[in-house]
């Protein structure tokens, strides 16, 4: 049975950092009228422990308060949506009419945009939010308003897609539910709840464009202090009551971590988003299995694994059973490849009801082994205590497709890091890249009045060779054209992912 848990704000003093009070965050019916869900966006610079946040993290009470970003303790400036981050979540169903009005207030006159990253965007491909890329960017003092239909279904996230944005807070949950009985895995769950959606990101303790900076004129640092956050808190650095204005007898505390709060004897859908620009991470419940059930929108064979490796821009879909009696566990979140060296891991606690508002006993450890669904190979993990499980052995519609015996229109030989875009840096680096799958009839060229700007244009960059009569791409292709692919695309990988990393 699908049902909403409802829990109690005066439970525990404790609400999810992420769930969305708009109406249009209901239980899907299946064949009921979309609903039109409209959200307005104020994007500004703000600050990690602004006054907004009283006397947190001596007053605990005080870091829930509205727009209080506490991060992991460290005052450094954000890029934020309406003062919070993540920003604030969008919950909708599938089909739904999504209107969000973005308005841009940095008062460095840096524009924006924003990419609704998963989302399919047939027949309004200039919504897709890439700056300079599918449209131009929002300049300062602006709005723009996307506007899309809600689809596919699946947990998916929103961020900005201009500069480094994206790795110094402009980032939010999107999700797109579906009736559970439309999920081949709705009889695992009972509970699908805004309080379990879980927003993990990397964070520095500066800008992100000073590191970027730093790689490119100075050195590659890998031991530059990254730390994890989980919906926007982790517990880093100390803060210290440094001019006695806290009116306290602690002369230090740190910043709250975040509490998933799960009753006992029940099954819980968690939607686990990677809006980390840099690390992977191996992400484990102490004492609790996960179900893979989802990923990145799609349903998956359920698989019963320990641990999961999400990389940036992933997400997946998990049920966990809470077979436990009470208390509170860890949910550890280990930074892995570079971002292994310099403590980049976060950590959240499970906190079953009745449970001691306190951290779970023990410390966080770390590399936990088990059966570690798409591993990373990280020399650190034990592999003879694996039981590795790869996503291809559970797609739907088997896992032997031959698409190499499709007619191939054009072939195009790309390096790994095509597949960065979400590293910050390796997008300014024009390693990104749209690629739109469809007929043309779901991509038409925006309406007249579409802003148009710079050298920005809006073209085909298939062009058909008379003389072989095959597509080709045209040599000159940039990142600022749309591509629009309307023939079989056959993309060839020329390096290991992960050898440059081990190397
Ligand atoms: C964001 O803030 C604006 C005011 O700046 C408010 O009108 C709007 O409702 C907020 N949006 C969300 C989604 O919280
Ligand atoms: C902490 O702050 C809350 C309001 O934010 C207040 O009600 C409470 O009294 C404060 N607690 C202490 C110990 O000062
Ligand atoms: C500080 O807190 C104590 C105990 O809560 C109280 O007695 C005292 O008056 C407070 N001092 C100031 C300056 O607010
Ligand atoms: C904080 O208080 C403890 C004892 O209460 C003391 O040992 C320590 O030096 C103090 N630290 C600072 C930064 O004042
Ligand atoms: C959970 O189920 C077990 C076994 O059925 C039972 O012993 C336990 O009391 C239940 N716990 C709660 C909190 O309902
Ligand atoms: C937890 O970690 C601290 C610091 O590394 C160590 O001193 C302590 O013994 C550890 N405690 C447990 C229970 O492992
Ligand atoms: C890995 O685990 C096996 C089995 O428990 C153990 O024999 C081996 O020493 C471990 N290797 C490392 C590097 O920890
Ligand atoms: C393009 O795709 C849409 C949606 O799947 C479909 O309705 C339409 O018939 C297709 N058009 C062509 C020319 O294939
Ligand atoms: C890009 O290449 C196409 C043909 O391959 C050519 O027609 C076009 O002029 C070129 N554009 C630029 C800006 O060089
Ligand atoms: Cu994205």
């Amino acid at each position: 049975m699908f049902t909403i848990a409802v829990f109690s704000l005066f439970l525990t003093g404790v609400d999810s950092t992420v769930r969305s009070d708009h109406l249009c965050n209901r239980p899907c019916i299946y064949g009921a009228s979309p609903f039109t869900c409209e959200y307005y966006f104020t994007v500004e610079w703000y600050w990690v422990l602004s006054k907004a946040c009283h006397e947190c993290p001596f007053n605990l009470t005080d870091c829930f308060r509205p727009q209080c970003i506490t991060a992991n303790g460290y005052p450094r400036p954000v890029i934020a949506v309406n003062r919070t981050m993540p920003g604030p979540s969008i919950e909708v169903c599938e089909g739904d009419k999504v209107v969000v009005h973005v308005r841009n207030e940095l008062e460095d006159g840096s524009s924006t945009s924003i990419h609704w990253h998963g989302q399919t965007q047939f027949n309004t491909c200039h919504m897709d939010g890439v700056g300079l890329l599918t449209q131009c960017n929002i300049p300062y003092k602006e709005t723009f308003r996307y506007e899309f239909t809600a689809h596919p279904a699946g947990t998916h996230w929103y961020h900005s897609h201009t500069g480094m944005q994206i790795g110094d807070g402009l980032l939010g949950a999107f999700i797109v539910r579906e009736p559970a009985s439309r999920d081949p895995a709705g009889s695992l769950y009972n509970v699908d709840s805004s309080d379990h959606i879980l927003v993990l990101q990397d964070f520095l303790d500066y800008l992100t464009i000073t590191r970027y900076l730093n790689e490119m004129h100075n050195m590659w640092e890998v031991t530059i202090p990254i730390a994890g956050l989980v919906n926007g808190r982790g517990q880093k650095h100390i803060v210290l009551n440094t001019y006695g204005i806290i009116n306290t007898t602690q002369n230090q505390s740190m910043t709250p971590r975040e509490v998933f709060m799960v009753k006992a004897n029940s099954s819980y859908r968690f939607r686990i988003i990677s809006a980390a620009p840099r690390c992977p991470f191996l992400l484990s419940f102490d004492r609790h299995k996960m179900v893979v059930i989802a990923t990145d929108g799609a349903p998956l064979k359920p698989a019963t694994v320990d641990s999961l490796v999400i990389g940036s821009g992933e997400r997946y879909d998990i049920v966990i059973t809470t077979n436990q009696n009470s208390g509170n566990f860890w949910i550890q979140c280990q930074g892995i490849g570079d971002c292994e060296p310099n403590e980049g891991h976060a950590s959240a606690i499970l906190r079953y009801e009745g449970a001691p508002e306190a951290d779970p006993p023990g410390n966080f450890t770390k590399w936990q082994h088990g059966t570690i669904f798409n591993p990373f190979p990280d020399p650190k993990v034990n592999r003879s205590l694996s039981q590795d499980i790869y996503q291809d052995s559970l797609r739907y519609g088997g896992t032997d497709e031959d698409y190499t015996s499709e007619r191939v229109d054009v072939k195009y030989y790309i390096r790994t890091w095509f597949f960065h875009c979400h590293t910050d840096g390796h997008m300014q680096q024009g390693m990104a890249m749209v690629i739109k799958v469809g007929n043309l009839t779901q991509f038409p060229t925006p309406p007249s009045y579409f802003p148009r700007c710079g050298g920005y244009t809006y073209r085909d960059v298939l062009y058909k060779d008379t003389t072989s009569s095959t597509w080709r791409l045209h040599k000159n292709f940039s990142t600022n054209v749309l591509l629009t692919i309307v023939a079989i695309l056959q993309l060839f990988l020329l390096e290991n992912p992960f050898t440059r990393l081990f190397l």
